[in-house]
This record gives C-alpha cells, sequence and structure tokens, in this order.
C-alpha cells in the first residue's frame, strides 16, 4: 500500500522521535549484604529455596562470573557507587558507624549520573559509606553530607551495619523519631553513657558475641562501638527488614509516574542474624539460613510491588551481593552448627575477607523482560561497571575523571556480549587480577586463616596463579609452571596502580 504524503512523513518523524529518544526503563538494583554465591538455590543451593531470587533468575539472566569490588562491604559500595577501585582512596575500608563520608560530593555516582539522566534516585538500607563532615556526623542535627548530597533524591539508610551503633535510621538526612530531649552520642574509642555493655553484662545478651560485638547492647545484642540516647528512635533488629521493604515499596509507588532508580540496599543475611520472628525456625539452618529466606521474601515484596503496578516491562532489576559469604561473623548464632550440607560458597574458594574468588565472586542477576536475554551468561562483570554502563545506556557523557575503573558492559548486561571485561581486579587483604580466566593473586604477608570466621584468606608471600576455566575451586597454583605469564600478569597489575585509572 502507497502512503499519502502527509501520513508518511508523520511516520518519518515518529521514526526519528524513536531513534533519538533515550531509553528510560526504571532500575531497581537490589543489593544483599554478605550473600554467598552458593546461598541462593539458583545458584545451586538444596538445602535452602530462594523462589523470588529463582523466579528473577527464570525470567532474566543470571551471571555466573560476576563480581563485588571488593570482599567487603565499604570498598565494595564506595566502588560500585563511584566507578573508582577503592583501593585506590584511603579511608575506604570498614569503617565504623561514626565515620566520615568517603565520597566527595564532587564527585560522579552512579546516582548523580541517573539523576541528570532525568531519573528520580533513592536509596533504602544499608549505607555504610559513612555520614557527615570530617570527624563524622552529630546525629542530633541536620546531618551533610549524606547519600541526598551525592545524587540521592530520597534515602532511607542505617548508617553503617546492624552490628554497628548507632542503632538508628536515617531518613533525609535526620535520625528517625529521635527526641531532641535524649540526643544521640556515639564513640568507638571509649564507653561513653552508662549503657550496659556485652562485655560487662552478657547476662542481658539475647545473642552473644563469637568474637568482638561486645561493646553497647541494644535490643540484648551487644555491638560494635558505644552509645547513649535516642532511646526512643532506636531500631528493633527483627522488624528491620520490614522496615526498609516498606520503604523501598513506597518509593516504587510513589515514583512509578516517572523513571526511578531505586538503590535497595538490605541487611541480610549480615550480622547480627535477628530475622522477624515469622522466619525463625524456617530453614532449619538457624538464623543465618532465616535470614536468606527473610532476604528473599524482600525480594519477593520488590517483584510483587512492580508485578501490581505492571512496571516489570519497563524495569531493569538487579540483584546482586556486596561481598561473598561467612558463617561465624562474630555471634553465637548456630550458624557453624546448623550449617550441614550447604556450602555459602558454592563451589568457590574462600568467602568474605577472602583473596580467593568466593570474596567477590557474588550472585548477580539482570532482568528486564524482552530486553535481557534470559538464561546464563558467564561473561566478566563487575558491580563497579554500572556507572559507565548506565550511563552509555542513558547517554550521559561521562567526564574523563570520573568512573575512572568503570567500564561499559551494557552488552554483556543485556546477554549479547558473552566475554565482559577483559581483565579486572578483585580487592581483598591484597589485590588479585583476572585476564579472562587466568587469576593472580599478589604477595600476601597476613594470615592464611583468619581463625575467628574461619576463612581461607588466600595470602601467600609469594605470587599465586590459577587458571579458573579447569580448576574453580583454585586448588592447583601454576604459579611455578607459568613464570611467564606471572610476570605478565604482574606488571599489568602494577600499571593499574600506577595509572589511577583503567577505563
Ligand atoms: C568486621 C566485624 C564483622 C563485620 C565486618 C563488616 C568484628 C570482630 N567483626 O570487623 O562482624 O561487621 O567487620 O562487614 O568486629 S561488612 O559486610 O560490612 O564489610
Ligand atoms: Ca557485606
Amino acid at each position: 500500500m502507497k502512503m499519502k504524503p502527509l501520513l508518511g512523513a508523520l511516520f518519518f518523524l515518529y521514526l526519528a522521535a524513536v531513534v533519538v529518544a533515550q531509553p528510560r526503563p526504571n532500575i531497581v538494583l537490589i543489593y544483599a549484604d554478605d550473600l554467598g554465591y552458593g546461598d541462593v538455590s539458583s545458584y545451586g543451593a538444596t538445602t535452602i529455596k530462594t523462589p523470588n531470587m529463582d523466579r528473577l533468575a527464570r525470567e532474566g539472566l543470571r551471571f555466573t562470573d560476576a563480581h563485588a569490588a571488593a570482599a567487603t562491604c565499604t570498598p565494595s559500595r564506595y566502588a560500585m557507587l563511584t566507578g573508582e577501585y577503592a583501593w585506590r582512596k584511603k579511608g575506604t575500608g570498614v569503617l565504623p558507624g561514626n565515620a566520615a563520608m568517603v565520597i566527595d560530593t564532587r564527585q560522579t555516582t552512579l546516582a548523580s549520573m541517573l539523576q541528570k539522566a532525568g531519573y528520580t534516585t533513592g536509596v533504602v538500607g544499608k549505607w555504610h559509606l559513612g555520614l557527615g563532615p570530617q570527624g563524622g556526623p552529630d546525629w542530633n542535627r541536620e546531618i551533610a553530607p549524606s547519600p541526598n548530597h551525592i545524587g540521592f533524591n530520597y534515602s532511607f539508610i542505617m548508617a553503617a551495619t546492624g552490628d554497628r551503633v548507632p542503632t538508628v535510621y536515617v531518613e533525609n538526612n535526620r535520625v528517625v523519631g529521635l527526641d531532641p530531649a535524649d540526643p544521640i552520642k556515639v564513640d568507638y574509642t571509649k564507653p561513653i553513657g552508662d549503657w550496659p555493655t556485652g562485655k560487662a553484662n552478657p547476662e542481658l545478651l539475647k545473642m552473644h558475641p563469637s568474637h568482638g560485638h561486645d561493646m553497647t547492647i541494644v535490643n540484648g545484642i551487644s555491638r560494635i562501638g558505644y552509645m547513649t540516647g535516642g532511646k526512643a528512635a532506636l531500631w528493633k533488629d527483627e522488624d528491620m527488614a520490614d522496615v526498609f521493604t516498606s520503604k523501598a515499596v513506597q518509593f516504587i509507588e510513589q515514583q512509578k509516574a516517572k523513571p526511578f532508580f531505586l538503590y535497595f540496599a538490605l541487611h541480610d543475611p549480615h550480622v547480627p542474624r535477628v530475622p522477624h520472628p515469622r522466619f525463625v525456625g524456617k530453614s532449619g539452618m538457624g538464623p543465618r539460613g532465616d535470614a536468606i529466606l527473610q532476604a528473599d521474601y524482600c525480594v519477593g515484596e520488590v517483584l510483587k510491588k512492580l508485578d501490581q503496578l505492571k512496571l516489570v516491562n519497563n524495569t531493569i532489576v538487579i540483584l546482586t551481593s556486596d561481598n561473598g559469604p561467612v558463617v561465624d561473623d562474630g555471634y553465637k548464632d548456630d550458624a557453624v552448627e546448623k550449617l550441614g550440607q550447604h556450602k555459602p560458597a558454592g563451589p568457590l574458594r574462600g568467602g568474605k575477607y577472602s583473596n580467593f574468588e568466593a570474596g567477590t565472586r557474588v550472585p548477580f542477576i539482570v532482568r528486564w523482560p524482552g530486553q535481557v536475554k534470559r538464561g546464563v551468561s558467564n561473561a566478566l562483570v563487575s558491580q563497579i561497571d554500572f556507572l559507565a554502563s548506565f550511563a552509555a545506556f542513558t547517554k550521559q557523557n561521562l567526564a574523563q575523571a570520573d568512573a575512572p575503573d568503570s567500564y561499559n558492559v551494557m552488552s554483556a548486561l543485556f546477554g549479547k556480549d558473552k566475554t565482559g571485561r577483559e581483565h579486572l581486579v578483585e580487592q581483598a587483604s591484597v589485590l588479585s587480577l583476572r585476564v579472562g580466566n587466568w587469576k593472580y593473586i599478589e604477595p600476601g604477608r597476613g594470615p592464611k586463616i583468619i581463625a575467628n570466621t574461619n576463612t581461607e584468606t588466600g595470602n601467600d608471600p609469594n605470587g599465586q596463579l590459577y587458571d579458573l576455566a579447569s580448576d574453580m575451586g583454585e586448588t592447583r597454583n601454576l604459579a611455578a609452571q607459568h613464570p611467564d605469564k606471572v610476570k605478565e600478569m604482574t606488571a599489568r597489575l602494577q600499571k593499574i596502580r600506577q595509572d589511577g585509572r583503567s577505563r
């Protein structure tokens, strides 16, 4: 059929508009805390069932070689939000609860970039990147800088971790429910106020520390750090997952009409593992397993909301974790005793804190129906790549100094490119370099085992070389057989360090 000239012109205009229009699907990034490669049933767990995470895997793309930037929380999150390896920046190790903000407000972040691209941005959950100016925040005033100063329109967070004081929520720069007549004071070096501590008053505890965690008691659990005041604002650990989830779901509800980015940082299954009573005993594995079920429930609530609002086809959902798993991370919570046959790291060696793969290789699933291929991808990708990838995707220019280690791996995230990154630096007690399936772990003088957590650190005074294609579990060190490869990878890592950037 021949088109009339006017219709033809209109059709042409329409086509032009489609081509020029920027894609603006919503982005929901669900970030579990200490969830291991083997903790999810779609990654092979059999003792535990994670139906909501599995639904994402079924409807999306499940990555087998995707990484957090580091084997602990703060550096992983720093790298994910800034696109800069955390080891380039001093002061990005695991932070105390009263630390100052480690992201400079002038830095481009994943959130500020998406804001520029027209997204309304929100963070709900665990922050752990510091708050306030040098010297840390005054909890009794407006807190700045906060997530709201580095690109988030909305924030509802805990400052650090569940096991660190202050045990209060902060919403848009203010402690939630604070009574000004009962100001919060926090100290990490010496006791402050007269609240009982785990050390002096173990009889008050409902969960005892196995190592550390013997300072101020809140809600029957002793924490890292001392605090006093803010009684009306204290959280109840049992309700935390529900509180965060309701805020996350509310954000989606409120922003449904326009493009939004939600960074939903779960606390589970980090310590202290204190799930809501409705999950207690449900996994048969004690609080760690129950907390994983709770995390899966939180994922399910978000998916349900997207279903209800008919946003599924217009929303990219990413589920991943900030570092590998740990069983005993400082509380006597039966995690060791009730582990049974469950392997939190799956087939990988090591775990949280470790240079071995389980330190940073984590569950990682991307769903965007009709756009992201369904199935499994072996592509090498990292959370550090979100910034450059979504910048390219939303057609935002990055300045030369922005996101110095972030790569555009969007086509791998979509399942088109099967390879992903050519190389990647992993951070634990030392740095490791991945080039394809080769992994080089640089020499490390630290202990081989962290006794408290029973972690194989992967430290060795000599460099190690593994071929992950044939030895995923890093059992055969090939350094002596391939001295040239070791030399080449040592030099390459050195150059990445010296260049100050790798993008
Ligand atoms: C360690 C804590 C551990 C956990 C970790 C941070 C002790 C003895 N251990 O120092 O319990 O809080 O820091 O975890 O205090 S992360 O996932 O936030 O990096
Ligand atoms: Ca963590």
